[in-house]
């Protein structure tokens, strides 16, 4: 971890920035795997999982003996775990349904707003070292609140042409009972375009590596929606003499595991505090199995002392990270302050694991600073909201002459006359 003492508020701005990776020397490759699954849908997909996952797959599907193998594989104890974040999710997401609400902005003239569901979205689940079966919770269960209509899920195959059986449960919890052997850019492609067995779909959620990242910028480009620029995870945790070190490095390493590129900062007011968490994070260190990511994202990481709580809140608002977690003793009297932060953990006692798992609110959050202009997936991401309006003859009679100035000023002599060729029938009756 960077030790900084005070620093300079000039080099705040330096100090906030992600180290970027240029990743656009992976599209030429990319863009032929693109052309290779539109030419040759489901064949493509088969030829790249045995040239990318080493496997060679009989069925793109996931059978149903898969799935009922699924169910006997994953431990009573996980499957409890599973259905009881579930139901959190469930709760937390089903609240955030907004109500329609009709407003009669003028006498006669009434409009009015509603959710309408997606009807396909396609969502990637990683594989690999982590197979994130919390990702397919958060992402299948707003969906399944929302309506989406088809849920198309593309999983990356193991070793054998399997899937992880807690990704496989967990499917089945959501009702998703089609899932797509397929990973990397030629998932991502396979749901922007479409295959023989894949149906195309209007926006892609989910996280990846760098291929699934940039095959997603891709195809946003060509019309189909993305849940969130993506980047590497990363937590900001602002600790004062209050905190736990112990505490605060088991959360600073939970998200530096994720991976060798994860963005760990340490915000504090004390050099003491600092230097115990620097302790903390040694110790625990060394008994993480994923030690080598956690090591890697550490070097990178960073351990600020400012001279206060407020100083503190000006850097996490400047930084806007993804994951923001006051270990501190007066969070309520900062936590009005937060301007810029994907998802906020209060006190000593609210992990940020809490929330990458369980208590309710979603993990698919904005990274790289676009906290300070997007929100991380919720029920909206799954609609579009669409707008109403009903006028009556009265209402346009009240209205009319207005939109007949506006568009006369605006030169627009069409949408003038939209209104004068109703209004003149109307005033001859
Ligand atoms: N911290 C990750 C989500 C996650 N953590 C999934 C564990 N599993 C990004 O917010
Ligand atoms: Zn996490």
């Amino acid at each position: 971890m960077r030790k900084i003492i005070n620093p300079a508020r000039e080099t705040w701005a330096e100090l906030a920035t992600r180290p970027t990776k240029n990743l656009q020397e992976l599209e030429p490759g990319i863009m032929e795997t693109f052309r290779l699954v539109q030419e040759k849908g489901d064949a493509a997909l088969l030829e790249l999982a045995k040239k990318y996952d080493g496997v060679k797959l009989d069925s793109l599907f996931v059978s149903a003996d898969e799935f009922k193998a699924a169910e006997q594989l994953v431990p009573q104890e996980l499957k409890e775990a599973i259905l009881q974040a579930y139901s959190n999710i469930q709760l937390f997401h089903t609240q955030q349904a907004e109500p329609v609400k009709q407003v009669e902005t003028m006498a006669g003239v009434t409009c009015w707003r509603k959710s309408v569901a997606i009807e396909r979205v396609g969502l990637y689940i990683p594989g690999g070292t982590a197979p994130l079966f919390s990702t397919l919770l958060m992402l299948g269960v707003p969906a399944r609140i929302a309506g989406c209509q088809e849920l198309v899920l593309c999983t990356p195959p193991a070793k054998y042409g399997s899937v992880h059986p807690a990704i496989l449960y967990t499917a089945s919890l959501l009702g998703i009972n089609r899932i797509i052997k397929a990973g990397g850019a030629q998932a991502v492609a396979a749901m922007a375009f479409g295959t023989e067995s894949v149906p195309a779909v209007y926006k892609i959620f989910g996280p990846g590596n760098q291929y699934v990242t940039v095959a997603k910028q891709l195809v946003s480009k060509a019309g189909v929606a993305i849940d969130l620029p993506a980047g590497p995870s990363e937590v900001l945790v602002m600790a004062d003499e209050s905190a736990n070190p112990a505490f605060v490095a088991a959360d600073l390493l939970s998200q530096a595991e994720h991976g060798a590129d994860s963005q760990v900062v340490l915000l504090t007011n004390s050099k003491e505090v600092l230097t115990q968490v620097q302790q903390a994070l040694e110790e625990q260190l060394l008994v993480l199995p994923r030690m080598e990511f956690a090591q890697k994202a550490l070097q990178n990481s960073l351990g600020i002392v400012l001279r206060d709580t407020e100083e503190m809140l000006a850097f996490s608002n400047l930084y806007a990270p993804e994951h923001l977690i006051l270990s501190v003793s007066d969070f309520e009297g900062l936590m009005d302050g937060i301007t810029n932060a994907g998802s906020v953990f209060l006190g000593h006692y609210s992990p940020e694991s809490a929330g990458d798992y369980a208590s309710g609110t979603n993990h698919t959050l904005p990274t790289n600073a676009y906290a300070r202009a997007y929100s991380g997936v919720s029920l909206d991401s799954f609609v579009k909201k669409i707008t109403f309006q009903y006028i009556t003859p009265d209402g346009l009679q009240q209205i009319g002459k207005t939109i007949e100035t506006m568009a006369a000023a605006e030169g627009l002599e069409a949408h003038k006359n939209a209104v004068s060729i109703r209004l003149k029938e109307l005033n001859r009756v």
